[in-house]
């Protein structure tokens, strides 16, 4: 088929706007508020424009748009160098310890700054048991940054009243934009429902000149010419095809906000990725995908096969792991969980359930032996509304469903289920770009440091939170660190490349014409079917969406196959997705939600094109339990104990992957 041009015959050319500044912060969650207030505090004083741009509204987008119970990354009394060795650990020995500990070394400032600005942190009563956010402050306990000491649900993890989480960090973010906006008279600099969909190269043919985005509310365009760039756009998610399909589509435990763009962007710009096989799979409450970290930590549930077995205590299962992927099954990380728990499902001694009642029981009955009936009788009340409260702050579906289907987590158990692949930097999982690390750490390889802190291989165009690869376990309060650790070599980037002024390759002519096409297709050929979603002229967000989903369940290793490929299934599935990136071209759009879609899916695309490519690549099973290479079920360290790294060349839709040397920095 022809390819179409968009030339404005059947739709109308939308408004175009340059916004012309010194940093580009792309994506409003928590590395980019991170990035927006550490950024402003050193261009405030230079006179540096500022501008971040989110494709929602900065107060609730993201992951943390409903909020959260728990902090995941907090070191407090624990040493930088074990949380680099419980990252390894988890994420099966191949991690960028220098990014790793930079994080951690790092990461306490944001949030003793979150409690500053309002967060409520739960804290130790003296009688031992936690007070609560708002309880710890009645009773004078100290903040954070003044030793108080909060209630740890694990080692690296400690407890909040986390509902308003993203309004919090967001409001800090949106005063360091407003007072940049004053220094440096911007008439705006704070973009909200402004989608991102693509780089713009300079014509110098080296840098990113410009990001190009179109406004998912009004007929307006932007483009948005820069000196420096900060991609914290995050992961993919509904790229594999998701559990709740029917009636619970649009259901899912990664917010449906992230589409891949942050990959998109980077791919497309030709920033190195690395570790992109990786994914997370996380293990959740079944249907409404219910976070079990509270659980399995703070009210210590056990979770086991229908018939009350602990499945990772299974011998044979155990003995079998480690027989296939050796010592790394012994850590018991999060990968490795999922995989003795599928074992069980497979043998068909599911559903698995969390043991909530013995845990609620466990701790009533040390409430009582230590505070007496009446008040560990009350006690008690407050941790059955912490039960619920963990949802309620950060998984509302989850609390609907237990209210719906007459769950009371004291009386009964419920179902948890691996979920669909997503793929993200900052969980439990490290898929993304390959950046410069600070380089001031001991042993850090010549490889791993080019100058500016978490820099990716393009010059100017910096990386922060889930996009960032090698180095998960992040999380909310890393991702912010993180933005913050970009945001301040990002300035100083601009500053020692003052003369540089962006150039974009594209005109404001071609990039409305690029942005509009789906509109102009969907216009020219709307009236040749009587139902507008089937058309041979083009395909709608609907279809495209299903057919990617399609592909990569049931030849990447979703749910599907129990997360099972090889190298005949991939190379199958690439063949089917090569020809759904050339239909992409006819991707037609009926209004700016349609338009949304289509730019998101083909974002999908490319994500799950290069998580393909990279499976292939490692001819191992690194990550059992995220997914399994059927041709190789095993941990190969002779050959693969390496990073993989590709690079794609968007101009000739080629790509190239290497192995790159793994370095441990801590012994
Ligand atoms: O319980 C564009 N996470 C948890 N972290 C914790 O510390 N504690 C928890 O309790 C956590 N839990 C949890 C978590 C995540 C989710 C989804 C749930 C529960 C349900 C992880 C953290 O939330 C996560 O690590 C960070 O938020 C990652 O930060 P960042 O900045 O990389 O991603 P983001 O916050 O989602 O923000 C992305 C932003 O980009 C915007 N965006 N903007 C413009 N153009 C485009 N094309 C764009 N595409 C995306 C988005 O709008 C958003 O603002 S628990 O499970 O462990
Ligand atoms: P989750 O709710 O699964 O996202 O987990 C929240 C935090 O608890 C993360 O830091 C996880 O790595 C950790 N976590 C969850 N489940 C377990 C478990 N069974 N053992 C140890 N850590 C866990």
């Amino acid at each position: 088929m022809e390819k179409e041009t968009c030339t404005f015959s059947y739709c109308k050319r939308p408004e175009v706007t340059e916004v012309e500044c010194d940093l580009l912060i792309m994506g409003g969650g928590m590395a980019g508020c991170g990035a927006a207030y550490e950024a402003c505090r050193w261009a405030n004083e230079k006179g540096l424009k500022v501008v971040l741009v989110d494709k929602a509204a900065t107060d609730r987008s993201g992951a943390v748009a409903m909020g959260l119970s728990a902090i995941n990354t907090y070191v407090g009394e624990n040493k930088v160098e074990d949380y680099v060795k419980y990252v390894r650990n988890d994420l099966m020995g191949i991690i960028r310890e220098d990014l790793v500990f930079d994080l951690g070394r790092h990461v306490d400032n944001s949030v003793e700054l979150f409690e500053e600005w309002g967060l409520p942190i739960w804290k130790k009563g003296d009688d031992g048991f936690s007070l609560d956010g708002f309880q710890a402050a009645e009773a004078g306990k100290k903040s954070l940054k003044d030793g108080g000491t909060p209630v740890r649900s694990g080692k690296w993890q400690i407890m909040i009243n986390g509902e308003s989480y993203k309004v919090i960090v967001a409001e800090a973010a949106k005063k360091a934009l407003q007072s940049n906006r004053e220094k440096t008279g911007m008439a705006q600099n704070h973009f909200e429902r402004v989608f991102i969909v693509k780089a713009v190269k300079d014509t110098n043919g080296k840098d990113v000149a410009a990001a190009i985005g179109f406004s998912t509310r009004e007929n307006k365009i932007y483009s948005f010419k820069a000196k420096a760039m900060i991609c914290a756009t995050a992961g993919a998610v509904n790229c594999f095809r998701p559990r709740s399909v029917g009636e619970g589509m649009g259901r899912t435990w990664y917010p449906v906000f992230s589409s891949g763009s942050g990959y998109a962007f980077g791919m497309q710009a030709g920033a190195e990725l690395s570790l992109m096989e990786n994914r997370f799979v996380p293990a959740r409450f079944k249907d409404g995908y219910g976070p079990v970290g509270a659980w399995f930590l703070f009210f210590k549930a056990k979770a086991t096969d229908s018939f009350g077995n602990d499945y990772c205590a299974d011998k044979e299962y155990f003995d079998d792991a480690v027989a296939r992927y050796g010592d790394y099954a012994k850590g018991l990380g999060t990968a490795i969980r999922n995989h003795l728990m599928m074992r069980a499902m497979k043998d068909g001694r599911g559903p698995i359930l969390m043991q909530t009642p013995a845990a609620m029981a466990a701790l009533g009955a040390a409430f009582k032996e230590k505070l007496g009936d009446k008040e560990g009788a009350k006690k008690m009340k407050h941790l059955e509304a912490e039960a619920w409260e963990d949802f309620l702050d950060m998984a509302i579906g989850q609390a609907s469903i237990w209210a719906a289907t007459n769950i009371e987590p004291d009386k009964s158990t419920s179902e948890i289920m691996p979920t669909e692949p997503y793929l993200l930097g900052s969980h439990a999982g490290c898929a993304g770009f390959w950046v410069s690390g600070p380089g001031d750490i001991a042993g850090t390889p010549e490889h791993y440091s080019w100058g500016y802190n978490r820099m990716s291989t393009v010059p100017g165009l910096f990386m922060a939170g889930d996009v960032v690869g090698a180095s998960g376990h992040k999380f909310s309060s890393g991702s912010h660190a993180e933005g913050r650790l970009a945001a301040k070599a990002a300035i100083a980037y601009i500053l020692d490349h003052a003369d540089y002024k962006p150039a974009p390759k594209m005109s404001l002519d071609e990039i409305a014409a690029e942005l509009y096409l789906p509109f102009e297709i969907y216009e020219k050929h709307k009236t040749y079917t009587t139902e507008p979603g089937v058309n041979p002229n083009y395909i709608g967000p609907k279809a495209l969406q299903a057919r990617l989903m399609k592909i990569a369940d049931e030849y990447f290793g979703g749910v599907a196959t129990w997360y099972m490929t090889s190298k005949t299934m991939l190379e199958e599935g690439l063949k089917k997705l090569e020809m759904l990136k050339e239909d992409a071209n006819k991707m037609a759009a009926k209004d700016l939600h349609d338009l949304l879609r289509c730019f998101e899916n083909y974002h999908r695309i490319l994500s799950v094109e290069a998580h393909a490519r990279h499976i292939l690549f490692r001819e191992e099973s690194r990550y059992p339990g995220y997914y399994y290479r059927g041709d190789y079920n095993k941990i190969d360290d002779a050959n693969w104990k390496c990073f993989t790294n590709s690079r794609y060349d968007a101009e000739n839709n080629t790509w190239e992957l290497k192995k790159v040397p793994y370095v441990q920095m801590f012994k």
